[in-house]
């Protein structure tokens, strides 16, 4: 089936699809009757060119593929819909989507990777891109966004640069996805105004355990503008009401191997499971008069507006109910443009803005094949639209009449210029002369990267530690792009220059820290333990069991986890079929443990019975599961004899006093080897819950950060 948003339009292509009663025909509607086997001479004679059939059929197949993104090749989509809380943008904005309480604006949102290609792994280091279609009434409005909310360079005359550095080398297309190479630090190693972008991209962020976890941010600072034509600066902000939460690197790698597709199947398999991901719309406004009140500049998209001088006001919410139905031709074929305004949102001039509205437009001309890219049904308007262009490659419209042109008496003045609802643009008063110079008011590129290492926990600095250690541990080339590195990080924060420094085996960088003398005090708001939501909605429990297992005990904590919103799995060794209950209960078989791994999932836990935990315990693979999933920091439970799997798994047991074994719960808070399954207290569940909703026991006692 064909999609589009607008309802009238899915009707009349579904009735399209449908025609032939569901039988196959030819792109020309002729009914075919064998596609199969190719015309040819007699059984073993040559293939005849005559075969229309064959012939359609393979010319089509050969021209199946458009050129990929240059970046954010790799990505997902869904479908959903934005509504305001109320009104109370109504001063600040003619966007009546914004502003029109009870009014649900469709929209399509991809999510993406920026540097790998199509079909690289969802779960490499890299920011991720949170593109935003609305379909309003006045028109389509894209907020194409990060989950970053910096930008590495402030001049969109830079982005080809940043971009082959980041992209693989060009002699071997070497590596794929991934920023620890030479190329990319060579080029950060030379231009300072990376630095707070790349602290975003060493940090938790770059790893995001779920496109449904992860904060969006329009970068740039935009315009809000009011009926009288009054404006007001905004930055825009989405978040997650299931928290933002990271996967650990060490899990990420794994992830790459066991499921490519882990972010966008968890996005879908959450959609078609009726657990709709929510987020919040934000806006940091600063009136046009406060323009020049902070220590940085607005235009410069290597900054942020931290929180504490402007509050993030919530001004509705987005849903996404909806998997497409073929992802070529809508998540492929989605064509968002910083440029496609609606009344009542205007740009500034944000340099790095200003090229992007010449850059989209340009792209989808060669992606999409020629102008007309807006007729394809992901791309359309909700609202009519009623131009005088035509022609040009794939025209999907029958224009009737014989002008096409403006101003036209032939066909009777139409189509007629509004007088109301129009998009005006902002009126701004600009002069100057023509330079070719950065603005000394984009100078500090130390300040900020320095406020975002600052507001870490000590978990997300640890990790901040380790990725530039790890990537740099990567750099081959000998042109000093580790010590370079070390030199502008230690102009960040002498501490986090050391210990990058001593990881890699160099000495201390000399220098001192420089940033601007009103530096900024830290910013809660940036650290992710800001967004930690007491739920465990839609996070995955592995429940490993085998033949005896204690059934009831299974359905019990299992059923209490899914009311509160989980999605559990059975594990076996079979890969399939049911298990047979300590007391002869069947108990359906979700999966192998063989066909997956603990990196998949969020916790583990393991239910008693004495035979069952024997059968995994004779399976390393079982134990590893376990051990892994403790090494990662993830909850585990067990209860009854299923403690012994934790016991032979190493679990807990390797303790020493001052150390600890949080997020491990078990029915009686001591490992012990007792065979007896007694009933499993009310609270386990609850206790396990607790954990789990805690994301990760951060306080557990193991080396999951790897130098
Ligand atoms: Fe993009 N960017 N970008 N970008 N960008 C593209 O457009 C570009 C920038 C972002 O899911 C391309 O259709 C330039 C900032 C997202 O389809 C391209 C500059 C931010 C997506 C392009 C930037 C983004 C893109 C590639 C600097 C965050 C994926 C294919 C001047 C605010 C959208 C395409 C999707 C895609 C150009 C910088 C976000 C080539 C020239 C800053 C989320 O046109």
């Amino acid at each position: 089936m064909i999609d589009s948003p607008d309802p009238k339009q899915r009707q009349l292509d579904t009735v399209r699809e449908n025609a032939a009663d569901g039988h196959l025909t030819t792109a020309q509607g002729v009914l075919v009757d064998d596609t199969e086997n190719a015309l040819t001479v007699g059984d073993r004679g040559p293939t005849l060119l005559e075969d229309f059939q064959a012939r359609e059929k393979i010319t089509h197949f050969d021209h199946e593929r458009i050129p990929e993104r240059v970046v954010h090749a790799r990505g997902a989509g869904a479908y959903g819909y934005f509504e305001p809380y109320d009104d109370r943008l109504a001063e600040h904005t003619a966007a009546k989507f914004l502003t029109t309480p009870g009014r649900r604006t469709p929209v399509f949102v991809r999510f993406s990777t920026v540097a790998g290609s199509r079909g690289s792994a969802d779960t490499v280091r890299d920011i991720r891109g949170f593109a935003t279609k609305f379909y309003t009434e006045e028109g389509n409005y894209d907020l194409v966004g990060n989950n970053a909310p910096v930008f590495f360079i402030q001049d969109g005359i830079k982005f080809p640069d940043f971009v082959h550095a980041v992209k693989p080398e060009p002699h071997n297309e070497i590596p794929q996805a991934a920023s620890a190479h030479d190329t990319l630090w060579d080029f950060v190693s030379l231009q300072p105004e990376t630095l707070h972008a790349i602290m975003w991209a060493m940090s938790d962020r770059a790893l995001p355990r779920s496109y449904r976890m992860m904060q969006g941010f329009g970068v740039h600072t935009f315009r809000l503008v009011n009926d009288a034509g009054k404006g007001v600066f905004v930055k825009f902000h989405w978040t997650p009401k299931l928290g933002v939460h990271s996967l650990l690197w060490d899990e990420c790698q794994k992830v790459a191997g066991n499921d490519p597709d882990f972010h966008r199947r968890d996005l879908w398999d959450a959609i078609a499971a009726g657990d709709f991901p929510e987020w919040e719309l934000g806006v940091q406004l600063v009136a046009e008069e406060d323009e020049f009140d902070f220590p940085f500049d607005l235009l410069d998209a290597t900054k942020i507006i931290p929180e504490e001088l402007a509050p993030v006001l919530p001004v509705g919410r987005m849903v996404l109910d909806r998997n497409p139905d073929n992802f070529f031709a809508e998540t492929e074929q989605v064509a968002f443009h910083t440029a496609n305004l609606v009344p009542g949102i205007d740009f500034t001039n944000d340099p790095l803005l200003q090229f992007r509205n010449f850059s989209y437009l340009d792209t989808q001309l060669i992606r999409l094949g020629g102008p007309n890219f807006a007729h394809l049904p992901v791309n359309r308007p909700v609202a009519p639209t009623n131009s005088n262009q035509r022609d040009g490659y794939s025209q999907h419209a029958i224009h009737r009449g014989a002008t096409a042109y403006h101003p036209n008496t032939v066909g009777g003045g139409c189509p007629a210029i509004a007088g109301e609802g129009v998009y005006r643009h902002y009126t701004e008063k600009v002069e100057g002369q023509k330079i070719r110079r950065r603005s000394p008011s984009f100078a500090d590129h130390y300040s900020q990267a320095r406020l975002f290492w600052q507001s870490m926990s000590a978990a997300e600095a640890d990790h901040i530690v380790a990725a530039f250690s790890f990537e740099l541990g990567k750099v081959a080339a000998d042109s000093g792009i580790r010590e370079r590195t070390v030199a502008e990080l230690a102009k960040v924060s002498r501490c986090l220059a050391e210990r990058v420094a001593n990881r890699l085996g160099l000495p201390a960088p000399e220098g001192s820290e420089a940033f601007a003398e009103n530096s900024l005090a830290p910013s809660s708001a940036l650290s992710q333990t800001a967004y930690v939501p007491d739920t465990i909605a839609t996070r995955r429990i592995a429940i490993l069991a085998a033949d005896g297992v204690d059934a009831v005990g299974l359905a019990r904590v299992a059923d209490a986890l899914r009311e509160r919103g989980a999605v559990t799995e059975v594990l076996s060794i079979r890969h399939g079929g049911v298990i047979t209950g300590r007391d002869g209960e069947e108990v359906t078989v979700d999966r192998g443990i063989a066909t997956m791994a603990s990196v998949l999932y969020d916790a583990v836990l393991v239910p008693g019975g004495a035979e069952s935990v024997d059968q995994l315990a004779c399976d390393g693979q079982t134990a590893h599961f376990v051990t892994e999933a403790f090494k990662h920091l993830k909850t585990i439970g067990a209860f009854g004899d299923g403690r012994r799997l934790l016991q032979i798994a190493g679990v807990g047991s390797h303790l020493a006093d001052d150390e600890t074994d949080d997020g491990v719960v078990t029915d009686d808070g001591v490992i012990s080897c007792a065979a007896d399954d007694s009933d499993i207290p009310a609270e386990f569940a609850e206790q396990f819950a607790a954990a789990l909703a805690r994301h990760r026991a951060w306080d557990r006692t193991v080396d999951a950060v790897p130098a």
